[in-house]
């Protein structure tokens, strides 16, 4: 297996697609997609457009759905959430579908929806995707942070190095083994250095002090946490996962 990580969407490559893709958006949308699918959410439909997303969902019975809006870190008026995954709670999304567009994270997820296998991933889901690729065993994995507007951000970094990290030491393997590019390794190295103490990394993270701003403490921490949701989301068309 060699795995590639990108920083952005944008650094990805445009004329291939690896076996396997997998979007990271730790701060906060593929932790709010993976906290839905664990509470038992039907599925989480994504979308880069707001009037998309009203558009499809309305033909969806009201009882059924749920309609997450963010930009900027704040909640689009007019949708039931933003994008914490604390607000994600069994009650509300049980047997619901999530539609959802957020900054980046949906961005994200669409740069690589043409892969044979999609998957989101963030740090409450490690071990469930290191599982699964260490069953699959895929040639090629892409691991795609959604960054901020473009531009880099720890916390997706860390995730990709904490996957990478932990693939690595459950099949003994050497870097060599599992480098498909430099950031792969840097990555595994940003890892090495936080995993003790990665809510601290959130708190130095750009996207993290944004977050604090708007007085989102509580979702840094539950975001800050490793392998405490046993659940794969994986496109099942395109666009659901
Ligand atoms: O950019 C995104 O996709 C969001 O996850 C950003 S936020 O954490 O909801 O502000």
């Amino acid at each position: 297996m060699k795995i590639f990580v990108y920083h952005t969407p944008e650094l990805t490559p445009t004329d291939i697609v690896p076996e396997c893709a997998i979007a990271v958006d730790v701060l906060r949308a593929t932790s709010t997609m993976a906290t839905v699918l664990a509470a038992g959410g039907e599925a989480v439909q994504v979308f880069s457009d707001l009037d998309q997303l009203m558009a499809v969902s309305e033909k969806w019975p009201t009882e059924k759905r749920l309609r997450a809006g963010e930009r900027g870190g704040a909640k689009v008026a007019g949708f039931e959430l933003g994008n914490s995954p604390l607000d994600c709670t069994a009650e509300l999304v049980a047997g619901r579908r999530l539609f959802i567009s957020t900054t980046n994270g949906t961005r994200a997820l669409q740069r690589i929806e043409k892969a044979p296998i999609v998957l989101a991933a963030a740090l409450i889901n490690r071990a469930a995707v290191v599982n699964f690729l260490l069953e699959k065993q895929p040639e090629t994995v892409w691991i795609v942070g959604s960054g901020w507007e473009g531009s880099f951000s720890l916390e997706d970094t860390v995730c990709a190095g904490a996957i990478a990290h932990s693939i690595c030491q459950q099949t003994n393997c050497s870097l060599k083994d599992i480098n498909g590019n430099d950031e792969v390794i840097s990555a595994i190295a940003l890892y090495s250095q936080w995993q003790n103490d990665l809510l601290g990394l959130l708190h130095q993270a750009s996207h993290g002090q944004r977050l604090l701003r708007l007085e989102c403490l509580e979702d840094l921490k539950y975001c800050s946490q490793t392998d405490i949701l046993d659940v794969l989301p994986i496109q099942q068309e395109l666009g659901v996962l």
